[in-house]
C-alpha cells in the first residue's frame, strides 16, 4: 500500500467513523493488525461452561464421547474419545484431569488448547490422555462450525470431492462365505472389499471362528488362560499359508474389478511379512494392513525394499514419533491412525498434510469402536483432503443411528456429510443412558489372551 492510498483509507474512515483514528469499521482494520479479531467481530466471547463424557454402547460396542458445553446457551460440541477397551480410564482423564483444567477457556482457541493440555500433564503421549483431547478437540471443532454455520471440511479448506469412497467388511468362517458377503458389498454399490477368513481351529483376526478370537466378538470364557492354560490358539504359518489361496480364489470368483483390501493385524513375523507380500502382489491388493506391530516400525524399512505392495499402516499409533519416520522415509501408503487417539482432529489434519508430500494416502481407522462422532469428523477431513485414500466403512445398526441422529449417510459405497453446521451430528443422551456398558465386564477379554500353542501371548 502507498502514501495515497493510506490517506485514502484513512479519509473513509474518518467519514464512517467520524474519527480519523483506526477504528474496527476502518478498512485499515483489515490490513493493519486490528486489536480485535475481524473474523469474530460482532461474536460474544465464549467461555467453556461444562465438559461431560458420555459413555455408551448401543451395539454393545463401549464408545466414549465428549460433550463440550459453552456458555451460549444451546451451544455445544461433540468429540469422540473412544477407546472401547479402557473407556473408564478416559472418562477419568476427562472429567477429572482435563475438564478442570479449561473450564472457563474460549473454546475458540483450539489449537492453543490443544497445545496447553498437551502438556498440561508434564508427562504426554500415550493412549487414554491423547483420547481425551481428541474427544475435546473434535468437539471443539464442532463448536467452530456451528458458530460459523458452516461444516466442518468447510473450516478445513471445503471440500475436493463430493463424498468418501468406503469399504466394506466382508469376513467369513469359509472362503465361500467371504465370496457371499463380497458380492453383497458389490450388489450395494461397495468398490472397496476388506477381505477376512477364519482359519480353521485358531482364533483368527477379523472372523467370525473359533470361539475368543479378537476382534470376532467372541466372549470367551478365558480370562483364567495363562503360558501354561493357553486357549484362544494362534499359529501365523498356517495363515500364511490359507491367505494367498482365499486371494486366488476371491479373484477367480469376483473378476478384477473389485478392489480388495486385507487386515493382518500384526500377527506375522518378518519373514512371513515379507513372503506374504510377494506372494499376494499378483492379486493386486489395494492395500495390506498392519503387517508388522508397531514395536517393529523399523522392519518397514526391510519390508518396503521387497514388495510393491500397497502397505497400510498406524491403527495403534499414539504419537509423532511413532508414525512421522514411516511417512517421512515413505514406507507406507496409506496412514491408518486411529483420529480419536492421536490427538483428535487438530493432529490428524496436520498428518494429512504431511503425508500429502510425502506420497502416502489416508485410511484413517473407522471401525465399530469410532462413534459416529468419529466417523463424521473423519469425514470432515477426507472431504477437504486431495491426499484421501479410503474411508473404512462401518455400517451403523439402527440403534446407533437412533443415539447419533445425524449420521453420515452412505449411498452407492460412498459416505456423503450431512451438510448441516458442525460434524452435524447430535446425540440422545437420554437414549444413550438406555445402553450402558455391557454389564458384568469392564473391558474386553478377548484381547491380551490369545496364544501360541506353546502358550506365548501374541501381539495382539
Ligand atoms: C480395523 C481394526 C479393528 C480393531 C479394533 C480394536 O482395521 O478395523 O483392526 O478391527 O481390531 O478397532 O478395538
Ligand atoms: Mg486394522
Amino acid at each position: 500500500m502507498d502514501r495515497r492510498d493510506v490517506l485514502r483509507w484513512l479519509s473513509i474512515g474518518a467519514a464512517a467513523g467520524g474519527s480519523g483514528s483506526f477504528s474496527q469499521e476502518s478498512p485499515l482494520a483489515f490490513a493493519w493488525a486490528p486489536q480485535k479479531p475481524v473474523a469474530t467481530k460482532g461474536l460474544p466471547l465464549l467461555k467453556i461452561a461444562d465438559i461431560k463424557t458420555i459413555l455408551t454402547a448401543p451395539n454393545g460396542i463401549r464408545l466414549v464421547v465428549v460433550k463440550v458445553v459453552t456458555n451460549e446457551p444451546g451451544l455445544y460440541g461433540l468429540g469422540c474419545a473412544t477407546f472401547t477397551q479402557r473407556a473408564y480410564a478416559v472418562e477419568t482423564a476427562v472429567e477429572q484431569y482435563l475438564k478442570p483444567f479449561l473450564i472457563g477457556r474460549n473454546p475458540d482457541e483450539i489449537e492453543d488448547i490443544w497445545q496447553s493440555s498437551y502438556v498440561s500433564s508434564y508427562w504426554r503421549n500415550g493412549p487414554v490422555l491423547f483420547n481425551a483431547m481428541s474427544g475435546i478437540d473434535m468437539a471443539l471443532w464442532d463448536i467452530k462450525g456451528k458458530r460459523a454455520n458452516m461444516p466442518v471440511y468447510q473450516l478445513l479448506g471445503g471440500k475436493c470431492r463430493f463424498a468418501a469412497d468406503l469399504y466394506f467388511h466382508a469376513s467369513g468362517r469359509d472362503f465361500q462365505e467371504v465370496e457371499e458377503n463380497a458380492r453383497k458389498a458389490m450388489e450395494g454399490g461397495y468398490r472397496h472389499v476388506r477381505v477376512q477368513a477364519a482359519v480353521p481351529g485358531l482364533a483368527s483376526y477379523g472372523a467370525r471362528g473359533v470361539t475368543g478370537a479378537p476382534g470376532a466378538g467372541g466372549a470367551p470364557d478365558a480370562d483364567v488362560a495363562g503360558p501354561a492354560n493357553p486357549r484362544s490358539i494362534w499359529e501365523s504359518a498356517p495363515y500364511v499359508r490359507m491367505l494367498p489361496k482365499l486371494f486366488e480364489y476371491l479373484r477367480v470368483k469376483l473378476g478384477d474389478e473389485v478392489e480388495l483390501l486385507h487386515d493382518v493385524h500384526e500377527r506375522v513375523t518378518l519373514n512371513q511379512a515379507v513372503n506374504l507380500c510377494k506372494e499376494l502382489e499378483k492379486y493386486r491388493l489395494f492395500f495390506l494392513e498392519d503387517p508388522l506391530p508397531p514395536e517393529e516400525n523399523d522392519h518397514f524399512r526391510i519390508l518396503r525394499q521387497q514388495t510393491s505392495i500397497p502397505l497400510a499402516m498406524g491403527e495403534l499409533f499414539n504419537t509423532q514419533h511413532e508414525y512421522v519416520p514411516l511417512i517421512a522415509n515413505r514406507l507406507i501408503d496409506f496412514i491408518r491412525i486411529h483420529i480419536s487417539q492421536v490427538g483428535g482432529l487438530s493432529m490428524a489434519r496436520k498428518v494429512a498434510a504431511l503425508c500429502e508430500f510425502f506420497g502416502v494416502k489416508t485410511a484413517w481407522h473407522g471401525p465399530g469402536d469410532v462413534s459416529p462422532v468419529g466417523h463424521a469428523a473423519g469425514l470432515a477431513l477426507e472431504l477437504a483432503s486431495y491426499n484421501f485414500g479410503i474411508h473404512e466403512g462401518y455400517v451403523f445398526p439402527p440403534e446407533t443411528r437412533e443415539v447419533f441422529q445425524g449420521c453420515p449417510e452412505v449411498r452407492n459405497g460412498y459416505m456423503y456429510a450431512t451438510e448441516a453446521p458442525g460434524f452435524g451430528i447430535d446425540v440422545d443422551e437420554k437414549l444413550a443412558a438406555k445402553f450402558p456398558f455391557p454389564p458384568g465386564r469392564t473391558f474386553d477379554h478377548s484381547w491380551g489372551t490369545t496364544r501360541r500353542r506353546d502358550g506365548t501371548v501374541i501381539r495382539p
